[in-house]
């Protein structure tokens, strides 16, 4: 038997897929060969998704902490004993502090809309106790805001107009590794290829050019840019007069970055920006490709701003072919409200922000968090400042619920583990935020053991807390029909996808000047706002690792064996400063923690700049991991994270390692 299914993962492409089943079991999963932009292909990582899937470690039943927070002992215990536990824990807290004291905290580790982030999966639950609303910025928000400040919109240029672009400049943005589907229509494109990374990433390395600016610095990048278009005399006059608003004080602005101030900003030679800037001048269209690397920066909010104005100097919205595209999920109009339905909260609730968890578990007052659920989610492996995420989650009195495949770093500080069905298991409705398809995840097989979908705990909890309100106990396809009041419900469920238009791209005018962004505390034009960590040392980027997910994956024994061991990637110059050789092992570091890592000396990174990636284990790593040196700091819009703002020291470690050199599928750092 064939399912068709969605992969869940918080990656731009939504994967449609389809499972094999024989005899109850999922035996085969592929990519869907009828599906536009999968066209049959997974990816190195959902390839091996069913080994995740039938893993012996997987969590098949629930358990109670027996040891420290920490520690990660627990005994198993049943789902009556374990409702029972958390519905007299959750009680005592809603009488003793009030609903707000409970956070539900939501992950990425599913985008469903049923089972996961997209829907708030549970809310309705924490709505009618009263529970904290949670704010999902540890991912795209700043760069969200600044398209939306912009143009009124977040949801940019459908990629599939790729193909008809001739010009394409992939900045701060890796496909190959982060949502590869997207290069089909690049490739295809035939268009010039322009990468605009401090690291020559996977991406980078086949693209026509590569410039390489100091990070956090696009913003002024992009000025520069535009400042040769406007001395060219090849801006759009048409379009700035009928589309936009604010052009005569934009250009004022655009002024102030000449080439050879651009040049000192970004560490780039004059002669590179001003080439392109004429490039861009000359070719129609010219589209832009950014994602969520670019915006993890103090100024990362600005830098979209700035890039998304670009298109209107030279008037590229208008063509198709032309534009920018971030993130699509502007485009999708769903019916969320009635799926989270916020309406049923008692009364107004503050909102706790899923990057600042260290803030909200040691700082917030009034009521203290007493009761955490941690819903696909893995803080300790993915948030800023790791010391103090663990400082928090160590807190005696603070009941931590997980739910969870796999024991991760966060499960050790749980009191109580729930088991959660994987994708195949339950039923899911996703969004892409990197293509224009909705995909349907019918399931496919029954779960193991006695695992739950994260709707199912919730309508048993509910059950046992004697709630009454009716809407707590909708089915997984009553939600999906709220979710999707309007759309071909039939059609997305038999085809497992649906395409949806994209609208209007800038939504109205394009917005030089914003008047949301001034309400919102910010400058009314776009600006170029420089790091905030300016102190010594190199930058450390940790983005995306080829083999993992964020940390989803990383306990994958062949993706782990793959990746190879962590490891630090510096210029040749950078690493002869501090008498650092390929191999050496070192301490990476600075005021807020460090981890260990291996050398690898290499011109793929600029100087000033350090490469690693994100999403190990400390558990299987034996140690910390980079986000214990990432700053718990909010980027300029939306509280965003600003994981690639950081600052470290890189020293030696003993003695020039003698252990054979990491297997490396890949050269180089696994990004
Ligand atoms: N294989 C894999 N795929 C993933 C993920 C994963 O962990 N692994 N994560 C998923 C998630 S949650 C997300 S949000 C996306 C993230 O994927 P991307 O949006 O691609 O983000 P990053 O990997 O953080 O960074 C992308 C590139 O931006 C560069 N960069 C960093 N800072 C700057 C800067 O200041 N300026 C410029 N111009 N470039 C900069 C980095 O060097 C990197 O090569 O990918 C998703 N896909
Ligand atoms: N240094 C550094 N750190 C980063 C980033 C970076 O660029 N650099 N990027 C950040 C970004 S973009 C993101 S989005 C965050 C992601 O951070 P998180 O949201 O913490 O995502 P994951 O680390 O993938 O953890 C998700 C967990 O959810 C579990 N899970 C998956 N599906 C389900 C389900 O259906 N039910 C339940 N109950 N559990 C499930 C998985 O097993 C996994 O352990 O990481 C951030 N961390
Ligand atoms: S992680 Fe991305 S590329 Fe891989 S299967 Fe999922 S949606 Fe597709
Ligand atoms: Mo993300």
């Amino acid at each position: 038997m064939k399912v068709l299914g969605a992969c869940p993962l918080d990656c731009p492409d939504a994967c449609s897929w389809v499972v094999t089943v024989e005899d109850g079991v999922a035996v085969g999963l592929r990519g869907n060969k009828e599906h536009p932009v999968t066209r049959g292909a997974l990816c190195v990582k959902v390839n091996r998704y069913l080994e995740q899937v039938h893993s012996p470690d997987r969590i098949t039943y629930p358990m109670r902490r027996v040891g420290r927070k920490g520690e990660g002992r627990f005994e198993r215990i049943g789902w009556d004993e374990a409702l029972d536990e958390i519905a007299a824990r959750l009680t005592g807290i809603v009488d003793e502090y009030g609903g707000e004291a409970i956070w539900p905290f939501h992950g990425t580790g599913s985008l469903g809309y049923i089972q996961g982030l997209e829907g708030f999966s549970g809310r309705r639950f924490f709505n009618v106790l009263g529970s904290s609303l949670h704010d999902p910025t540890i991912c795209s928000i700043s760069g969200t805001l600044g398209m939306k400040y912009t143009l009124g919109t977040s949801g940019g240029m459908d990629p599939e107009d790729f193909a008809k672009s001739e010009l394409i400049l992939l900045w701060g943005t890796n496909p190959l590794t982060s949502g590869h589907h997207v290069w089909k229509f690049i490739q295809d494109s035939g268009a010039h290829t322009v990468a605009i990374d401090p690291v020559r990433s996977r991406t980078a390395e086949r693209c026509d050019e590569h410039l390489a600016p100091l990070p956090g610095t696009d913003a002024a990048l992009a000025f520069g840019l535009m400042h040769v278009i406007v001395s060219m005399g090849a801006e759009d006059t048409e379009f700035l007069a009928e589309h936009t608003v604010g052009w005569d004080e934009f250009r004022s602005r655009i002024a102030e970055f000449t080439p050879d101030r651009v040049a000192e900003i970004t560490g780039l030679p004059q002669e590179r920006i001003v080439e392109l800037g004429e490039r861009i001048a000359r070719t129609r269209p010219t589209a832009i490709r950014a994602s969520q690397g670019i915006q993890r920066h103090a100024g990362g909010g600005m830098a979209l701003r700035a890039l998304a104005c670009l298109p209107g100097v030279t008037g590229d919205w208008a063509i198709p072919g032309g534009g920018l595209h971030y993130s699509t999920t502007g485009h999708f109009k769903l019916n969320v409200p009635e799926l989270v339905r916020f309406d049923l909260l008692p009364n107004p609730v503050r909102t706790l922000s899923q990057t600042r968890i260290g803030e909200g578990l040691l700082e917030t007052a009034d009521p203290p968090v007493k009761a955490l659920f941690v819903i696909a989610a893995n803080p300790v492996g993915s948030n800023p400042d790791q010391n103090r995420v663990i400082e928090g989650l160590s807190r005696e009195d603070l009941f931590t619920v997980v739910l969870e495949h796999f024991p991760t770093d966060t499960v050790d500080y749980a009191d109580i583990v729930l088991p959660a069905t994987m994708q195949p298991e339950h039923l899911d409705v996703l969004a892409a935020y990197g293509n224009m398809y909705l995909v349907w995840n019918e399931p496919a097989v029954d779960p193991p053991g006695e695992c739950l979908s994260t709707t199912e705990t919730f309508r048993r909890l509910a059950r046992r807390m004697n709630l009454t309100e009716s809407s707590l106990y909708d089915s997984d396809e009553d939600l999906a029909r709220q979710l999707l009041k309007g759309f071909d419900v039939e059609r997305l469920r038999s085809d497992g996808f649906l395409k949806v238009e994209p609208g209007p791209v800038p939504a109205d005018k394009l917005q030089f000047v914003s008047a949301r962004a001034e309400m919102a505390g910010h400058d009314p034009l776009p600006s170029y706002i420089p790091p905030a960590d300016q102190g010594d040392g190199l930058v450390l980027i940790s983005a995306a690792s080829h083999y993992f997910l964020n940390t989803t994956f990383a306990n994958n024994p062949e993706l782990r064996r793959r990746a190879g061991e962590p490891r630090v990637t510096l210029h040749p110059d950078d690493a002869a400063a501090r008498d650092i050789a390929d191999g050496t092992p070192v301490l990476v570091s600075n005021d807020r923690g460090s981890f260990e890592a291996v050398a690898e000396v290499s011109d793929r990174v600029r100087p000033g700049v350090a490469a690693t990636s994100k999403g190990r284990w400390r558990k299987l790593t034996g140690g910390p991991t980079p986000n214990a040196t990432v700053e718990e700091r909010d980027s300029d819009f939306g509280g965003g994270a600003v994981f690639h703002d950081n600052r470290v020291r890189i020293t030696r470690q003993g003695s020039r390692s003698t252990a054979p050199r990491p297997v490396a599928i890949s050269s180089g750092t696994d990004t």
